[in-house]
């Protein structure tokens, strides 16, 4: 059988591959895909029916009686029908490549009062400056309409291109910030760049969300240790805890441990 080549030239973050092409126009989505690649941020409308969409939402509801969900694709196949997208998955190819895994699904439940999450760039997870290309990218699937009073999700139009995360200040003001708004059943699709948080909910109700978020190829360890683990930690202690990812919020059997979010954070940028 004959090997495939390998490729030498790579794409700048605005070209769609000639492969992907034929897809991206078949969906509808170029103009998504130059937004996202041009302005961090893009809304994908009519990705699903409302039949859907009504399912997806009644299963929120279900699994976040607390308010939120991690670990969702393990829970009910409406969430893996959601990741699979045929639109979400094109556009996740044309922005964080192919090969993309998927890192996190998760879902938020919020109501009325509840504190804004905060001003931040996805892309936490980098020192900056952030790389051309994006490395993660986030899509919340509004399974009710967003708007300012439903505390649709706010971003810094611009910020995308200044390529870092936003200083204190920044973060206390969130100037210039803007809701997102679209109608039920869209998905609001951002880069790892651009600055935005939850917005905060003045509407009775709740505003129910599935969080998606698919990772470049590269961020994947290439040797696969989970077998080994603990007797390489047993033999080796803390500083091999470390290396094999045993600190950091990411292990976990239950999603992202959010009570070591700071810190997994900061070790990212330092
Ligand atoms: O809930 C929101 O509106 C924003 C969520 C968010 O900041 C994120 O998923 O990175």
């Amino acid at each position: 059988m004959a090997r495939p080549s390998t490729y030498f030239d790579t794409l700048p973050p605005e070209a769609i591959s000639d492969e992907l092409t034929p897809l991206v126009q078949e969906l509808g989505l170029t103009e998504n895909c130059r937004q996202l690649a041009m302005e961090g941020w893009t809304v994908v409308e009519n990705a699903a029916d409302e039949q859907f969409n009504n399912q997806l939402r009644e299963q929120i509801l279900q699994d976040a009686k607390e308010g939120g969900a991690r670990m969702l694709l393990a829970r009910d196949p409406v969430y893996a029908q959601a990741v699979l997208n045929p639109k979400l998955m094109a556009l996740a190819e044309f922005s964080v490549g192919r090969g993309h895994l998927i890192s996190q699904v998760a879902a938020s439940v919020r109501r009325k009062d509840e504190p804004m999450l905060g001003l931040h760039a996805d892309h936490n997870w980098l020192p900056a400056p952030f790389p051309e290309h994006n490395m993660l990218l986030t899509a919340c699937w509004a399974c009710d309409e967003y708007t300012k009073e439903n505390g649709a999700t706010q971003v810094i139009p611009g910020s995308a291109n200044l390529r870092r995360h936003p200083d204190a200040d920044e973060v206390e003001t969130m100037a210039g910030a803007v809701p997102i708004e679209c109608s039920a059943g869209s998905i609001a699709v951002w880069d790892g760049n651009i600055w935005h948080s939850s917005g905060e909910r003045t509407a009775e109700g709740e505003r129910v969300v599935c969080h998606i978020t698919y990772t470049r190829l590269m961020m994947r360890q290439v040797e696969d240790y989970r077998e080994h683990d603990e007797r390489l930690i047993e033999q080796h202690g803390a500083p091999m805890a470390g290396l094999l990812g045993h600190n950091d919020g990411l292990f976990s059997n239950n999603g992202f441990d959010y009570s070591k979010i700071v810190e997994t954070f900061n070790n990212a940028k330092r």
